[in-house]
């Protein structure tokens, strides 16, 4: 395939780890939130190697926040996603699907409750803040909505725990998952999480106005030699394997969240209100006609830049490959496919044409592994 550069301008915004991570050696971006997201580090399969055994760091700026405060801003927070928030705790991070008054998914971000009227809504890529001052300006709502001006960088992989107790103590080994608190370095106060886009274990640190922020990340790559540490980014086959969704790509606005197997943060049944819980109710009632399946495919590679057709053996379109990649650990290529419902059973036969072959997959569950 032949590949393109991006065209740097004000629009495409960088982050302030770009001049690090250019000269470690990013080989692709992609575009999210409007901004650079490494998408490569040489080869993936590699860096998919790499993060299983050991640790890295991930310039994931482009994870920008929407930052909700005052007197309704969890009246706010809780109209925008169908996950009961009403017990929600400060320090905790919350993975929330945000929809719109046809149940359709406008973002599936984690949600920070710093406090009880300030709130962090780190973004997939989609302009949330949009429509959240839509809906305050609508609601009148006694709320100030901005971008606060936060970097967020992962260490992500199975030694960061080693690493980042090194850098912060003892007291960050104790951090439960979806948990944040603030740790200090070079004076700085940093609110650090157990979270990241990987199933690796690690953890997000939400740099603030870049304060010591380059420092922390030189830092990093100092203490981290022992633990055989390099840059990367979301690697597309960890996530994939794990299940990890990737909004604009598995997952978008033409989807419910029960078709997106979200039904463990969706509670129609609790008192909040949100938008599209009516529309819920009856989806429910009525039940979906398509549902994300893994599938896989007896092949060694394959690159996908949009959806792909699923077909049954009569070549009837029964569902759409989303995402793919060659899988090192099930020796296949797997994806992420909304399965139409004649034909979401796990076993179920698919064809699919890929590197101009016509190839036969099968239908399986998620995650993968
Ligand atoms: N970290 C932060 N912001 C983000 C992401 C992140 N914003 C964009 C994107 N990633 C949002 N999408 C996800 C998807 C999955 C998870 C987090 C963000 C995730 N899921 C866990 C799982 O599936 O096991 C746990 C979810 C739960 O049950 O609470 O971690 O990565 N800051």
């Amino acid at each position: 395939m032949k590949s393109f550069s991006i065209a740097k301008s004000r629009r495409l915004r960088g982050t302030p780890y770009t001049s690090r991570i250019e000269k470690q050696g990013v080989t692709a971006y992609t575009i999210y939130n409007h901004m650079l997201l490494p998408a490569a580090f040489g080869s993936i399969e590699d860096s998919y190697h790499h993060l299983k055994q050991y640790v890295q760091i991930w310039d994931v700026a482009a994870e920008r926040q929407v930052e909700i405060s005052g007197k309704d801003s969890a009246k706010l927070v809780q109209l925008m996603t169908c996950r009961d928030l009403s017990k929600s705790k400060d320090g905790r991070c919350y993975y929330c699907p945000i929809i719109d008054d046809n149940a359709g998914l406008i973002n599936d971000p984690v949600v920070l409750r710093l406090n009880e009227n300030k709130w962090w809504v780190s973004l997939a890529d989609s302009d949330v803040i949009l429509f959240a001052k839509g809906l305050a300006i609508g609601n009148k709502f006694d709320v100030k909505i901005f971008e606060p001006d936060v970097d967020i960088m992962a260490i992500q992989g199975p030694k960061s725990f080693e690493l980042m107790e090194k850098v912060f103590g003892d007291k960050i080994v104790n951090l439960k998952f979806f948990g944040f608190d603030y740790f200090e370095f070079g004076g700085d106060k940093h609110l650090i999480a157990r979270s990241g886009w990987s199933k690796q274990g690690g953890y997000e640190i939400y740099v603030e106005h870049n304060v010591s922020g380059l420092k922390l990340y030189d830092h990093l790559f100092e203490i981290g030699k022992e633990f055989n540490i390099k840059p990367g980014c979301p690697n597309l086959i960890e996530r994939i394997e794990s299940g990890l969704l990737s909004y604009g790509n598995d997952i978008d606005n033409g989807d419910n969240p029960y078709e997106c197997r979200f039904d463990k943060y969706v509670n129609i049944d609790s008192e909040v209100n949100f938008l599209g819980k009516e529309k819920l109710k009856k989806i429910k009632s009525e039940g979906i006609k398509k549902k994300l399946m893994g599938v896989m495919f007896d092949i060694d590679k394959i690159s996908i830049t949009g959806s792909l057709d699923l077909s049954d053996q009569d070549n009837n379109i029964i569902g759409e490959l989303r995402s793919a990649c060659y899988s090192p650990h099930f020796k296949k290529v797997i994806g992420i496919a909304m399965m139409k419902k004649s034909h979401w059973n796990i076993d179920q036969n698919v064809k699919a044409s890929i590197n101009g072959d016509i190839c036969s997959g099968k239908v399986c569950d998620l995650p993968f592994i």
